[in-house]
Formats: structure tokens, C-alpha cells, sequence
């Protein structure tokens, strides 16, 4: 008997996983289940020493203390003696010697934000080195330190050098002051206004941790649908508690600007940004933010866009208002992120033209403190599109790159989408501007020499315990730090570090996972919007298809403005013969995206109204094709679910069971994208979906009749 209960303990010992509910994100620090290199590691170890009490520093000590004593399974603590296997944190003011042995052209390169790490010898002592510029280098480079032990490499003879290729690295919070989140769906915002400022929730702090862990050194944390009352003196303070509990993290606060804000909480008249009270208006306000966050970043702005208050409403233009709130904040340091996400219902032109119609002839107009803020595609983050053609086209304006984490249009917290491959599709598009730039270069200002560069993600982020309501939303989080950091890493590299340290470094899980991972935007596309279809959603809720949907009071809410399908065709021509978009490219885009014959698939149906009889590529036809793409996304998700299914022995139950039962989600709804998709828009091809294929299990008048009044915005 004894034996037994002795036998069933080892077995529950060595298959046992410990529980896990998704808070620790990617900074787990569970002790390395590799004995022998977890022997290695903690020779190499022994403890931690950092001369200075900057409070950046002492949060990355700390995160070493916590990180280290976890993943070696014994205390690691702070001392002031160095000996064998010091993990050394240091600024060359603190440790002269840095000095000889890293060199100052080495530093200089480093800028404020880079960081060294090396294995050297000092007095004697071998000691792992984390030094920098700055205190913000030294966090960084801690949890980069961090990170290769969390995915098992080796630490011996490090000479790593790691400077960040983009300056601001934002999360954007579309977070309301009554703590719901616009297009969230994680639960509420973490913001927790009420408490503020007299309680710090450590969700603030592990929020701050996560984000520094992976370079995010910023965050606008209001709608950008704005409420001036975010700007009143009751409120700041709140804001300024926020901004203390960030800084030991280098993350700066930034706020989104209410363009009427001087109406409406200064009682002025008017708020044209050329009206010199207004210009005051905003400068007194501006002075009264920074002495409540004297590193405030600066405002993030929303104007003249979907019913919001802007400079046009004065005659005046976007560089009219973006200069304002930039001479506002340009004595204290700060920066304006001026969004280009404009389109009117009034202007009867192809909504994909109208942020380049607007922004394209200010270039040059800007302050130097302002950035104009575009999103990836010319429509609004749909599961594909082409880059955006202000990128490239704006050479004498920073343009930061804004991303949506938040899956608004790619299955809300259901799907499981890694953005990675969304991402670096449009990073690695060429422009074909000035010598076949990348959007990457024209972001990082490579190309046109820009020191001031951004790229920014909308928050994913939620009060939900896992804090991004689907486990594999943390991947998207922990993408857009990654990238902004480095935007030559891949998709698979980002996947792969993320996997391991979320999950476990067991290979078989790690392989299979980021297989799925990689493959999954696209097989979201295929069920969603093959062929370059896009904004076919639910009308408002953005929930489910609804191709047919024609009843919203904009033309250009429409999915039937965007699909066009009629019997003789698909797809929006935006060649020189329909709205003649493609001329906002240059002509080496042009070239290739007018003609059917060499436009890229994925695209096709962004630039051509194609005949459902067009053969492509394979020898098929339109229509074929379109029902092949549907039913392999269906299938590529019963696929997912299947190899998931085998990595149920590699993690805890928790996470996997979660995962397994969003996958069954995601199958129904590719199910109901296909089928509705499918019979909607062979009304117009009358053609049939071919046999080999199951049939849809509805008609389409089911599809058509179902609402979701309550469906999350
Ligand atoms: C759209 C969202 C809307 C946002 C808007 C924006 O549906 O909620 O306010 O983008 O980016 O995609 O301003």
C-alpha cells in the first residue's frame, strides 16, 4: 500500500503542472525544468549588485531578484560585494571601469534607451555586466537578461548589444472614464478612476512590468474618442498617480485632447486652434498638466473623424490644430501624435483616398514635435490590406505606425490570430519610395531621417484575470513591444521567445504552437476575407458577416459599399477606370497592383471589380477559388483544434482547457462566416458551392435575420 501511495505521488509529481490563470503573462519565472542547465545556471548566478538607488533601478534589481530567485529555485539577493557570477547593473557614472571596457563610441550608440550586456572579468571576479547610458537602458536590459533564461540560452561569454529602432512604443487605450473600453473585450478598463488617486491597484505596477519587459515606454490611457473632462484638475490628479506608479518603469503618460475641450470645460466660445484665447487656453491647460506629471509625453489626437470636434470645423486644417497643442507642449518636452484615421460622409470620394487627400498636401506644415499617426491599411484594420499610401508619400513628417491589438475585426477575445505576420506584411511592403524604402524604414526614419519615430498598438487590455480575455491575445501585446524594439525580428522568432516563456520550453509544444500561430492569420483571412474582400462585418457591433448589409446612415459603413458584388462581378475598382486610388502610390505599386493579371490575390479584390469567371493563378475561377479559400479557413481551424488537442500533456490544464473551447467557438464561427459569406454572394454569382464541399446548415434569411443587440462595441 505504502508503495503505492508512493508511486501515484511521483507520478502526480512529475506529471503535475502548476496552476495557472494567464496573470503573469510572459513573466512567469517558474524554475527552469532543465536540471542540467538549471545546474549551469546557477553557478553562473550568484547574485546582484547595483550601486545606485534610481528608481528605475531598483525596479530592475528587483525584477532580477524575483526573476532569478523563481527560475533558479533559490534566493538571489542584492549585495554590495561582487564575486563569482555577479549579474552587475551599472551606469559608467557609477563604475568607472565600464568606461575602458566598453568604450565611449560603444556607449555613445547606445543612446538613452540602449543597453550591453557582456561576460566580463572584474577584479578578478567573473561578472555578467548590464550597463547603458541611461537608468531606462539598465531596466531593459534586465529583463532582456531575463528573457534568456526564461527560453533556456546560454549565458556564458554574452556580448549583446540591444538598441531600440523606434523611439515612441505606445499602447493606445481606447479606455472611457466610466471603465468601459471601446472595441474591448477583456472586461473593463484596468483604470480603476474611482480609487484613483489614493490606491494604487498592483495591477498598475505588473501592467508597467509587462511593459517594460518588453520595451513599451509609453501609453495614451484614454479613448481617442475623448472627454474633455479628462483634462480637469480633479482628474489629473488621478492621471499623475497613474504616471508615479508608471515611471520607475520609463513609461510616460500620454492623453487624448478633446478638440472642443475649451468649450467645453474652458467656457470659451469657439476652439479654433488659430483664435489666440484658445491658444492660451490650451497652453495654461498644458502647463497645468506637467506640473501635476513633469514627464508627461504629451496629447493624442482624434479631430475631424466620425463625429469628433477638429480644426476643419474652423475652416482651419489638421496642421492648424496639431501646431497648437504642439507649441502648447513643445517648452516642456512634449510631442503630439495627430491621428490621419479621417474620412467624411460628406465627401463623396472613395473613403480609402481621404486621409491621403487630407494629409498628403501639409506635409512640411508640421511642427517638429508632431507626428502624424496612420494606421497600417486606408480602410481600418481589417484582417488584410494593403499598406497605407501616406506611408512614403509624406517625407518631411515623422509618421508613426498605429496597429490594433484589440481584434475589432479579427474575432474579438475569441479567435486565436497571432498579428505578428499582419504586422510585418505591412512593415516589409515597399513603398517604392526613395529607393525602394519599407514601410519599416519610412517608420523608423531611416529613410527620411527622422530621430522622432512611433508605433503604437490599440490595447487588447482588460480587467480580465489573463488580462486579454483569449491567452494568445498576450502574443499580440507582446508583439507590438517586440517589434517597435526591433523591427527586423520575424514572426516566428517573436512567437517562438513569446511560447516559451508563457507556456514551456518543452520542444514538441513549442514547434507545434508556432506552427499554428504563424498559419492562423491566415486561415482567419480565408474564412473571414479571401481574395481582398474586406469590411463585410456586422454593422456597428462589428460582430459576425454581414455582407449585406446596406442600412447604415453613411454609405461608407456599408459592407455593400465595399464588396460591390453584382452579377457580373467582385471587389472595389480603384484602378484609373473606378475611384483611381492606386494613383496614391507610387507608380512601381501601381504598376503592379492595376493589372488583375499581376496584382497580388490577396489583394485583388481591394483594386478590381473581377468577373466571378476570371480565372486565377491555378486556372480557376473567381468564384471556385472563393469557395476553395472559405471552406480551407474552416478547415485550417478544425486543424488547430486537432493538433491542440495533442499538446494537452505539455501545459496545465487551466490554459489548455480555456484554449480548447475557444477553438470550438472559432470552428462555429468560421462556420457561420463561410456559409453566410457564401450564399449571400452566390445570389450574384448564381453559380453552385461545389459539390465536394458540406453544405451550408442554414440558409441565408437565418443568416440574415440574426441580431446581436448586445454584442460588445
Ligand atoms: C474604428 C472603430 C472605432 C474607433 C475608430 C478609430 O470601430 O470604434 O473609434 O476605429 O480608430 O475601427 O478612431
Amino acid at each position: 500500500m505504502k508503495k503505492l501511495v508512493l508511486f501515484l505521488f511521483v507520478i502526480l509529481l512529475c506529471t503535475h503542472v502548476s496552476a495557472e490563470d494567464g496573470y503573469r503573462l510572459w513573466l512567469r519565472y517558474n524554475t527552469i525544468d532543465n536540471p542540467a542547465l538549471l545546474q549551469q545556471y546557477r553557478q553562473q548566478i550568484t547574485s546582484i549588485s547595483c550601486p545606485s538607488d534610481d528608481a528605475r533601478l531598483i525596479a530592475a534589481h528587483q525584477e532580477l531578484q524575483t526573476g532569478l530567485s523563481g527560475l533558479l529555485g533559490k534566493k538571489i539577493s542584492l549585495q554590495t560585494t561582487v564575486t563569482n557570477g555577479t549579474i552587475l547593473l551599472g551606469l559608467r557614472s557609477h563604475l568607472p571601469f565600464i568606461r575602458k571596457l566598453v568604450g565611449d563610441t560603444a556607449l555613445a550608440r547606445l543612446g538613452e534607451e540602449g543597453f550591453i550586456i557582456r561576460t566580463v572579468k572584474h577584479e578578478g571576479k567573473n561578472v555578467t555586466l548590464i550597463t547603458a547610458n541611461k537608468e531606462a537602458g539598465i531596466l531593459y536590459g534586465a529583463f532582456h537578461f531575463l528573457r534568456l533564461l526564461q527560453t533556456q540560452q546560454s549565458i556564458q561569454q554574452l556580448s549583446i548589444t540591444s538598441v531600440p529602432k523606434i523611439k515612441l512604443r505606445l499602447l493606445n487605450h481606447w479606455d472611457n472614464l466610466n471603465r468601459t473600453v471601446e472595441r474591448g473585450y477583456a472586461g473593463g478598463s484596468i483604470w480603476d478612476w474611482q480609487r484613483l488617486p489614493g490606491y494604487i491597484d498592483q495591477r498598475y505596477i505588473d501592467y508597467a512590468r509587462a511593459n517594460a519587459s518588453i520595451g513599451i515606454n509609453g501609453a495614451a490611457i484614454t479613448n481617442v474618442n475623448a472627454n474633455a473632462i479628462l483634462l480637469t484638475e480633479e482628474w489629473l490628479q488621478k492621471v499623475a498617480a497613474l504616471a508615479n506608479a508608471f515611471r520607475p518603469y520609463n513609461i510616460k503618460i500620454y492623453l487624448t485632447a478633446r478638440f472642443s475641450a475649451p468649450v467645453e470645460i474652458g467656457k470659451l466660445k469657439t476652439a479654433d486652434p488659430l483664435n489666440e484665447e484658445v491658444r492660451k487656453w490650451w497652453k495654461d491647460k498644458t502647463d497645468e498638466i506637467y506640473k501635476h506629471i513633469p514627464d508627461f509625453g504629451g496629447f493624442l489626437v482624434k479631430a475631424n473623424s466620425e463625429g469628433q470636434p477638429g480644426p476643419q470645423n474652423y475652416q482651419r486644417t489638421h496642421a492648424d490644430g496639431a501646431n497648437m497643442l504642439a507649441d502648447a507642449v513643445a517648452p516642456h518636452g512634449g510631442i503630439v501624435m495627430w491621428r490621419a484615421f479621417v474620412y467624411s460622409n460628406e465627401t463623396p470620394e472613395d473613403r480609402f483616398k481621404q486621409a491621403y487627400n487630407d494629409f498628403k498636401p501639409l506635409d512640411g506644415q508640421f511642427r517638429k514635435n508632431v507626428l502624424v499617426q496612420v494606421k497600417n491599411g486606408p480602410i481600418d484594420f481589417q484582417p488584410r490590406e494593403p499598406f497605407h499610401p501616406l506611408f512614403g508619400a509624406m517625407p518631411q513628417t515623422p509618421l508613426m505606425m498605429e496597429y490594433q491589438l484589440t481584434q475589432e475585426y479579427l474575432g474579438f477575445a475569441t479567435h486565436l490570430v497571432y498579428l505578428a505576420p499582419l504586422f510585418k506584411e505591412v512593415l516589409d511592403a515597399d513603398t517604392h519610395a526613395k529607393n525602394n524604402s519599407t514601410v519599416a524604414q519610412i517608420v523608423d526614419g531611416t529613410t527620411d531621417g527622422h530621430t522622432l519615430t512611433g508605433m503604437a498598438g490599440v490595447s487588447n487590455i482588460g480587467s480580465d484575470i489573463n488580462w486579454t480575455g483569449h491567452p494568445f491575445g498576450q502574443a499580440n501585446w507582446y508583439t507590438l513591444g517586440r517589434l517597435a524594439w526591433d523591427n527586423t525580428l520575424t514572426s516566428a522568432q517573436i512567437a517562438n521567445e513569446w511560447i516559451r516563456q508563457t507556456f514551456t520550453n518543452k520542444q514538441a509544444f513549442v514547434d507545434t504552437v508556432q506552427q499554428l500561430m504563424l498559419a492562423s492569420r491566415e486561415i482567419q483571412v480565408n474564412y473571414m476575407t479571401p481574395l481582398g474582400l474586406h469590411h463585410i462585418m456586422g454593422y456597428s457591433h462589428h460582430y459576425g458577416p454581414a455582407p449585406w448589409y446596406n442600412k447604415a446612415p453613411r454609405a461608407d459603413w456599408n459592407p455593400v459599399y465595399f464588396h460591390k458584388a453584382d452579377s457580373i462581378g467582385i471587389g472595389f475598382d480603384r484602378t484609373a477606370a473606378g475611384s483611381n486610388a492606386l494613383a496614391q502610390y507610387q507608380p512601381a505599386v501601381q504598376q503592379q497592383f492595376e493589372n488583375m493579371a499581376t496584382c497580388p490575390e490577396t489583394f485583388l479584390l481591394w483594386f478590381h471589380h473581377v468577373p466571378w469567371d476570371y480565372r486565377v493563378h491555378s486556372g480557376k475561377t473567381l468564384w471556385e477559388t472563393m469557395c476553395d479559400k472559405y471552406y480551407s479557413g474552416v478547415d485550417s481551424v478544425r486543424w488547430m483544434q486537432h493538433r491542440w488537442e495533442g499538446m494537452k500533456n505539455y501545459i496545465d490544464a487551466e490554459r489548455f482547457s480555456q484554449i480548447k473551447q475557444l477553438l470550438a467557438i472559432q470552428e462555429q464561427e468560421a462556420v457561420w462566416w463561410r456559409n453566410a459569406c457564401l450564399l449571400y454572394f452566390q445570389t450574384f454569382s448564381r453559380k453552385p458551392i461545389p459539390a465536394k464541399y458540406e453544405k451550408p446548415d442554414h440558409t441565408l434569411s437565418y443568416y440574415e435575420g440574426l441580431e446581436f443587440p448586445y454584442a460588445p462595441h
